[in-house]
């Protein structure tokens, strides 16, 4: 792992810590803009895995032998460490799961399997990814109970205003996303748990884009569950993990069966453990949650402050620079906005223009983003967005713009 020094973080030292990125790509130097879909790993995560599986792989709580006691150690330290990371109160707080997705699927059938009924409403965003719109529409259709939205404006921030009349007494649940992985724009979480609150209403926190970029501290956000991934903040893929406030928890039935989660079990009935692990059954990603811990361990070497910093500056950048492109329309906020900008230029579809950029070595994502009710509001088949991590530079950003000034030539 790079060393920290007292004074100002070196980054480029910190970008060879990633050896995936010293490549070329179409015969170009890789250029990857594509951490909003999932980041690099660093050295320090891919010995973790190598380390854990040449001498320490095995079964978790199963086991009396060593290897065993080993694994199930550093399985559960990364529990702890993951409750840490977030400002959780305890480690039990912390369900280990896929991925956001996982996460929001496991609370709709866990929790509002349980909890919902005809009338009911669960309130969510214009602006969320289909992980955490689908879960709410499936669960809908069993229960009869109504999804309901805080509108998108026109400049990517979500209508607040219209929060005191959207937070009726039916609404069971607000879940929204941290920051859009369309749009960059950042929900100031915070105040909408808060409302929520006294409106009688639980919450979820989608951070699958803000738990690698920005500090977060369950204590001052106030969510009842927050759900995230590792493969988007240089840990694994297949790991991450859902947060809920105990008293939560406790109240929600399981939504897997199998070994691991119960306490006893007859022909006819079972008994279950308590949380976290009446949510794990079966064998879990041992080494992805010790991949995680890795990555986390990584983040906090450099610190999410500074992570945020130098992402903030990035998209500041690139956002300036691009929109004096001819034809360019931005997404987004001006103001306040993550580790990404999307964007359309005019006579150019967003897949022609992916494709032309990953030809010069430049990794762009186009499409809608899992995002299709957002793009259909804003009259677009999709957008082309460049997102960016700690590891990227405003010198790959000025060669994306190259790239990009060829590519309007190109398609004239
Ligand atoms: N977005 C992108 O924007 P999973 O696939 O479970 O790790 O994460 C799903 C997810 C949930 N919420 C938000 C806000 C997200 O951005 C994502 C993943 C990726 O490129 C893939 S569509």
């Amino acid at each position: 792992m790079h060393e920290i020094s007292r004074g100002p973080i070196d980054w480029a030292a910190v970008r060879r810590d990633f050896p995936i990125l010293d490549q070329e790509v179409h015969g170009q130097p890789l250029i990857y803009f594509d951490n909003a879909a999932t980041s690099q790993k660093p050295r320090a995560v891919i010995d973790a895995l190598r380390q854990y599986y040449e001498h320490n792989n095995a079964n978790v709580h199963r086991g009396l032998h060593e290897l065993s006691s080993r694994a199930t150690e550093a399985y559960e330290s990364a529990r702890r460490r993951v409750a840490d990371y977030l400002g959780a109160a305890s480690a039990d707080e912390i369900i280990f799961t896929r991925g956001t997705t996982e996460s929001i699927n496991l609370v709709a059938q866990a929790w509002g399997g349980k909890f919902l009924g005809a009338g009911d409403v669960v309130l969510l965003t214009e602006m969320e990814h289909h992980s955490n719109l689908v879960p709410w529409q499936l669960l809908a259709e069993r229960t009869g109970a109504r999804l309901r939205f805080v509108p998108v404006r026109e400049d990517g921030t979500l209508a607040l205003e219209q929060l005191p009349q959207l937070l009726t007494p039916e609404v069971k649940l607000f879940a929204f996303t941290h920051v859009s992985n369309s749009l960059g724009t950042i929900n100031p979480v915070a105040e909408l748990c808060r409302e929520a609150r006294a409106a009688g209403a639980l919450t979820l926190v989608d951070a699958a884009q803000s738990a690698g970029h920005l500090p977060i501290d369950l204590q001052e956000l106030g969510c009842d569950f927050l759900a995230f991934s590792g493969h988007k903040m240089c840990g694994p893929t297949g790991i991450g993990a859902l947060y809920g406030r105990a008293e939560v928890l406790e109240t929600m039935s399981p939504w897997h069966g199998g070994g691991e989660m119960i306490v006893s079990v007859s022909l006819e009935k079972s008994t279950y453990k308590k949380p976290p692990h009446r949510f794990e059954a079966g064998t879990p990603n041992i080494a992805g949650a010790i991949g995680l811990a890795a990555a986390i361990e990584y983040l906090e070497s450099i610190g999410r402050p500074a992570i945020f910093a130098h992402d903030s500056e990035l998209a500041a950048y690139a956002a300036e620079q691009l929109a004096e492109l001819p034809g360019m329309r931005l997404l987004g906020p001006t103001e306040a906005r993550g580790a990404l900008v999307g964007f359309v230029i005019k006579g150019v579809h967003p897949h022609d223009l992916t494709t032309f950029a990953d030809q010069k070595g430049l990794a762009l994502r186009g499409g809608h983003h899992c995002n299709q009710p957002l793009m259909r509001k804003f009259g677009l088949p999709g957008t082309t967005r460049a997102s960016f991590y700690f590891y990227n530079t405003s010198a790959e950003i000025d060669r994306m713009m190259e790239i990009l000034r060829a590519a309007v030539r190109f398609f004239a």
